[in-house]
């Protein structure tokens, strides 16, 4: 068994995720910090609203040891009220075009088709949509771009009434692992190359909590959809509910889960808390290997 394998797992199926300008390793998880450029994110809404605050956030979350960047211009959480492409776009862009200087990969967490096409217009590495490139257009989108990376996310409905849709037939997670896995076909067939898709069962995007947390416990049962993960905990509901603490003190929670996550075979790690996320990382790394590497 390669030394790869068995640390990871058979269910990292490709070691590279090929992103816009990177072809980023997958040895060893990827932290993804958040950079929302809204008012009203459910954790850290209004915070970095303003290009420069987002501007100076995103440099802290690098300096803290971010490997890619998620920039985002409407809240996703659940009952969010919808903003027009018109100002998402205006939220992001500024941000967008500071970012994309500096060198590293930059998703751009959007589900509209329009966002899409001008952020990648602009040379942005991958597009994150919770809404799995379904909108009019957005395969098309991607199609015709050929180089982005793509995350897919299982979600059912619209923000604003996702909630409403918990109901699931059979097993969710083999329902979560059998709707990325058709979905991926899907937009493999329409000619986007298997090594640029990542998948994400949507942590609280039309779950229950303890949906959510059997998506965790059986995370690695989701290998079957035949792509790495992306898996996003951080500050979620589910957290605030085991532990009783309002959004902005999840951390701890979340970097448990983030790690939990990560040895269930994440390929990447969206999270808020980069440093601290980084750190656990760090320890459980050194724990696999058994010897300390040199911070670098
Ligand atoms: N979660 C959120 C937003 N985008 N994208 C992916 N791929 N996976 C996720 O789990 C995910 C996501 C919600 O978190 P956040 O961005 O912090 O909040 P808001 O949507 O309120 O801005």
């Amino acid at each position: 068994m390669s030394d790869q394998v068995d640390q990871r797992g058979p269910w990292a199926p490709f070691p590279f995720w090929k992103a816009g300008r990177f072809e980023l390793a997958l040895a060893e998880p990827v932290v993804m910090g958040i950079v929302n450029v809204t008012p009203d994110s459910f954790s850290d809404g209004g915070q970095h609203e303003a290009p420069q605050a987002a501007i100076r956030h995103a440099r802290q979350l690098l300096d803290d040891g971010a490997e890619i960047l998620d920039i985002g211009g409407e809240s996703t959480r659940p009952g969010a009220a919808p903003v027009t492409a018109e100002d998402e776009w205006r939220r992001i862009e500024p941000v967008l075009r500071e970012v994309l200087a500096w060198g590293i990969p930059v998703s751009v967490d959007t589900r509209r088709t329009e966002v899409m096409i001008r952020a990648l217009t602009l040379g942005a590495d991958i597009i994150n949509d919770v809404q799995a490139l379904q909108s009019a257009g957005a395969l098309e989108a991607l199609v015709r771009d050929g180089r982005a990376g793509v995350c897919l996310m299982h979600m059912r409905g619209e923000p604003a009434s996702m909630q409403a849709h918990t109901r699931y037939d059979g097993d969710v997670v083999h329902e979560v692992r059998d709707w990325l896995a058709a979905r991926a076909a899907v937009v493999r067939q329409a000619g986007v190359q298997a090594e640029r898709i990542l998948l994400d069962p949507g942590i609280g995007f039309a779950k229950t909590p303890e949906q959510n947390l059997a998506l965790l416990q059986r995370q690695q049962e989701l290998a079957g959809a035949g792509h790495p993960l992306l898996i996003g905990w951080s500050r979620k509901s589910t957290l605030g509910l085991i532990t009783g603490r309002p959004a902005p003190q999840r951390q701890a929670a979340s970097v448990a889960a983030a790690l939990l996550a990560a040895q269930a075979g994440a390929a990447v790690l969206r999270v808020h808390d980069v440093a601290a996320t980084v750190d656990a990382l760090r320890v459980w790394r050194a724990v696999r290997h058994g010897e300390v590497p040199p911070v670098v």
